[in-house]
């Protein structure tokens, strides 16, 4: 396939005034009219793109069919000579033919359940109808839908309806792919909002009919992230509706469509005994992303899709802050650093590392990354920091105010904030435009008689591919210092490092401190610095920095497991350190559940690559239950008082108060249901009044391979419920015993109900095999085998799921040499089929380079 390039962009040589759209809506043959008022602003012939499916009726010019010496329609584009064109504005026509119920890829327009609905970012708008698909070409539109089904929808206001069809405008330019229509039988959950000028908006959640009652609390999170953005960013709604539409087969979260989000069911649908508090936090936190887009992605977008990361990572740190703000920020810290380690540092250390905003690709969609998404939003986290809270404001007020209505790059975005503040970014931009996780290593030493302790400090970061040279970037290294007694002697300090080496001195320090170190988590590297476990411990105890202090128990338990899983003795100091934690009644329940949380199989392989050696993934996960049962031992008494303490009374609540005291409850859970054979899980299943607890209890029986009852349970309540059943699908092979998880994951996939079109299901089976990593690594090459096979099954269905699963198989190049070859067999395999898609092609090219 073709590789596209950052420095190849030009713009379209064309201005649309205003696009108008009449859709026939028809399963197997709808019909797109489009008219397209442009006007020349460039020299070149009009090309288009469009895809294959396109059934082509007619082109015209000004209401004249185009000429077929003047017309040339491709594969993928169609082309007008320049001499076929008026120099005054025109309109150009065309009509197509599109089949809904052939698309299985879930781009552009299809069918779910028979309910028409679309997706078109990145490229998808190109599957409707010829059009400029690029996100730096803007217009208006105005929509007509024709069809039987009740519901019609598009974005922006609606104008006029009758039997069978409606129109809609959209007043606000947008490019092709915040285009959304949604036709189908639904009911909504509807409610007003006042925004902060006195407009009024009615919002509507659109579900199926019986889905009504499960849809309050994202009108909840709806509400609340409108009344946030005005608060935290002075942005309002801009239209006089607000439609949200629930939708099942749906390849990513959820999409920002103007006045018109689409989003997967599971991120709109919930209620106590189908959902859990992971679930609701999850759905707020998405309702929460995608209304924000309507300032940070819609009103300002991008120029190109290399832009991405503008704004998705400004609108991924913006639902942050968000949540941090509704909830717990040290909770949400800590939580956001452990999936930006699990996903953003892996993906950085392997095959498929690329900087936030890639220079080239052959699929973008193959680029809706960690690195993109999470790393471009602690990117923003560092700017913020480094140009402090009246220069951050003064700079977001500027991208508002001078962007609004524009397509723009990260050159755009870094030089509000140089205006703003007369700060020279040129070296900060290096995050955009390098990948790698830096590395920085820390050197203390200690002048006992002069008081003064030295911090020397190298950052280094290993070559990436096609980025063999790393220069320094500025790191802002937030840090304090703690006194052997647990005092804080320096309260945080931002040092910000722009060397290979620096060196800073404190001084007038009575006794050696402990060095809190990267407090907040002020930067997206690794540390590498030699601290003994009690000063660890002393970190633990009383570091008065939530994230630095889970930090530090963190890295005492990593420690643990990496030496374990390596043959060696661990220090039993995790264990130990547990005691004033779990004893400290001023915690938050939230906080001491992280704390519990050991760190990832998978986290613990990446530690032992980082010594230079190879993970054996079967004793890594034996290293990990083994340290499960020793907490479980040397703490029995005081988890059964708090699994008892934690259960929150009164009716459910997702809020972080009660949902925290689960998250301990069921840590409790798990760590004790390894010494009585899972008696109180089996109580717990059997009463648990919610389905977060059901699920921890759960999961607890599974990995006991005493799940039988229950599952057969959960069958039979939950079988006509797609979300809970995906739950189902998910929790066996994920807890299952590593040895047994292939198996299982065969016979599940065997059943009728494993719908593998519908991309929601493919994803809660193989994708939890490969969340259970001495399952997916087996020495065997099963794990491999049973998740390749079900790629290339998706493959030819839909090529963007099956890419994007793929990044499994990142962290093969780490393994020993048999399962490399198992890995790598896999992979040729998939490599080897005969009409690929472009989508994979690309992964797989890529992991194996
Ligand atoms: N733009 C979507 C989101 O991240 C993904 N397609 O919100
Ligand atoms: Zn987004």
């Amino acid at each position: 396939a073709e590789t596209r390039l950052l420095d190849d962009y030009r713009p379209w040589p064309f201005r649309i005034t205003e696009t108008r759209l009449e859709f026939a809506l028809a399963p197997r043959g709808t019909v797109v009219r489009s008219d397209i008022a442009m006007e020349r602003s460039g020299p070149g012939p009009l090309v288009m793109d469009g895809g294959a499916g396109l059934r082509t009726r007619a082109v015209a010019i000004d209401g004249r069919p185009v000429d077929p010496a003047h017309l040339t329609i491709g594969a993928e584009s169609l082309s007008i000579a320049e001499a076929a064109l008026p120099d005054r504005p025109f309109t150009f026509a065309a009509e197509v033919e599109i089949d809904p119920a052939d698309n299985t890829a879930l781009e552009g327009l299809y069918l779910s359940g028979g309910m028409f609905c679309t997706q078109c970012e990145a490229e998808g708008f190109r599957h409707i109808t010829w059009y400029p698909d690029r996100p730096d070409v803007m217009a208006p539109f105005r929509v007509v839908v024709r069809s039987d089904l009740p519901v019609l929808l598009s974005n922006g206001n609606p104008v006029a309806q009758g039997r069978g069809w409606a129109e809609w405008h959209d007043p606000w330019p947008k490019p092709a792919y915040l285009f959304a229509l949604v036709a189908g039988d639904l009911r909504a959950l509807s409610d007003r909002f006042t925004t902060m000028s006195g407009r009024e908006v009615a919002l509507n959640i659109w579900v199926r009919p019986g889905d009504l009652d499960r849809a309050g609390f994202a009108m909840q999170a709806l509400k609340a992230s409108m009344a946030w953005d005005e608060r935290a960013y002075g942005r309002e709604y801009d239209l006089d509706v607000f439609n949200i539409v629930a939708v099942d087969d749906f390849n990513m979260g959820a999409m920002e469509n103007k006045g018109l989000n689409i989003f997967n069911s599971k991120l709109v649908l919930a209620s106590p005994d189908t959902a859990t508090d992971a679930d609701y936090e999850r759905i707020e936190s998405v309702i929460a992303h995608e209304y924000f887009h309507n300032w940070t992605g819609n009103r300002i977008t991008c120029r190109d899709w290399f832009q991405l990361c503008l704004k998705e990572g400004l609108t991924v740190y913006r639902d942050q802050q968000f949540t941090s703000d509704l909830r717990s920020a040290a909770v949400k810290r800590i939580e956001d650093v452990v999936t930006l380690r699990a996903r953003q540092f892996r993906e950085d250390a392997g095959p498929l590392a690329h900087p936030p905003r890639p220079d080239r690709y052959e699929e973008i969609n193959n680029f809706y990354t960690a690195t993109v998404y999470e790393k471009g939003a602690e990117v923003i986290g560092m700017l913020r920091r480094l140009l402090g809270e009246d220069g951050w404001r003064a700079g977001m007020d500027l991208y508002f105010d001078r962007h609004d209505g524009q397509a723009c790059t990260i050159e755009d975005w870094l030089l509000v904030f140089q205006d703003a503040t007369g700060r020279d970014l040129a070296q900060f931009k290096r995050w955009y435009t390098d990948a790698g996780t830096p590395r920085l290593a820390l050197a203390e030493s200690w002048d006992e008689d002069a008081g003064r302790l030295t911090l020397r400090f190298a950052q280094a970061t290993a070559p990436t591919p096609g980025q063999p040279e790393k220069p320094p970037r500025v790191i802002p290294i937030a840090l304090g210092l703690i006194s052997p007694n647990g005092d804080e002697v320096l309260p945080t300090q931002v040092l910000e490092m722009t060397e290979a080496e620096q060196e800073w001195h404190f001084d007038g320090l009575g006794a050696r401190p402990v060095v809190s170190l990267l407090r907040g988590f002020s930067a997206p590297v690794t540390v590498e610095r030699r601290m003994s476990a009690a000063d660890r411990a002393l970190l633990l105890a009383h570091d008065s920095d939530a994230f630095a202090r889970w930090q530090a128990g963190h890295e005492l338990a990593l420690d643990a497991l990496v030496t374990a899983a390596q043959g060696g003795d661990p220090d039993p100091a995790f264990s130990g350190a547990l005691a004033g934690v779990l004893g400290d009644e001023t915690l938050d329940p939230a906080f001491v559940a992280l704390v519990l949380r050991l760190p990832s199989e998978d986290e613990i392989a990446a530690g032992i690559t980082a010594r230079g050696a190879i993970p054996d993934p079967d004793r890594i996960h034996e290293a990990r239950e083994a340290l499960a049962e020793t907490i479980a031992r040397d703490h029995r008494p005081v988890l059964t008082a708090l699994y008892e303490r934690m259960n929150p009374a009164g009716p459910y609540s997702p809020d972080a108060g009660p949902a925290g005291r689960r998250s301990l409850r069921l840590a409790a859970l798990g760590l004790l249901s390894r010494l009585d054979g899972g008696a109180l899980a089996q109580a717990l299943w059997d009463a648990a009044p919610d389905m977060t607890q059901r699920m921890g209890a759960l999961a607890a029986l599974v990995r006991l391979d005493r799940a039988g009852p229950a599952l057969a349970q959960m069958e039979a309540q939950f079988a006509d419920n797609r979300l809970v059943m995906d739950k189902f699908f998910t929790i066996q092979p994920m807890a299952a015993p590593p040895a047994r998880a292939v198996a299982i994951a065969r016979s599940l996939a065997a059943r009728s109900d494993f719908d593998w079109k519908n991309p929601n299901r493919f994803r809660a089976l193989i994708g939890a095999v490969t969340a259970n990593p001495a399952a997916f690594h087996a020495a065997d090459g099963s794990g491999y085998d049973f998740v390749a096979e079900w790629l290339m099954r998706l493959d030819p269905a839909n090529p963007q799921t099956a890419a994007r699963m793929m990044t499994a198989f990142e962290t093969w190049p780490r393994h020993d040499a048999s399962r490399r070859a198992a890995a790598r067999a896999a992979l040729e395999r998939i490599a080897a089929m005969p009409s690929l898609s472009v989508n994979s092609a690309e992964m797989v090219r890529r992991i194996l380079a």
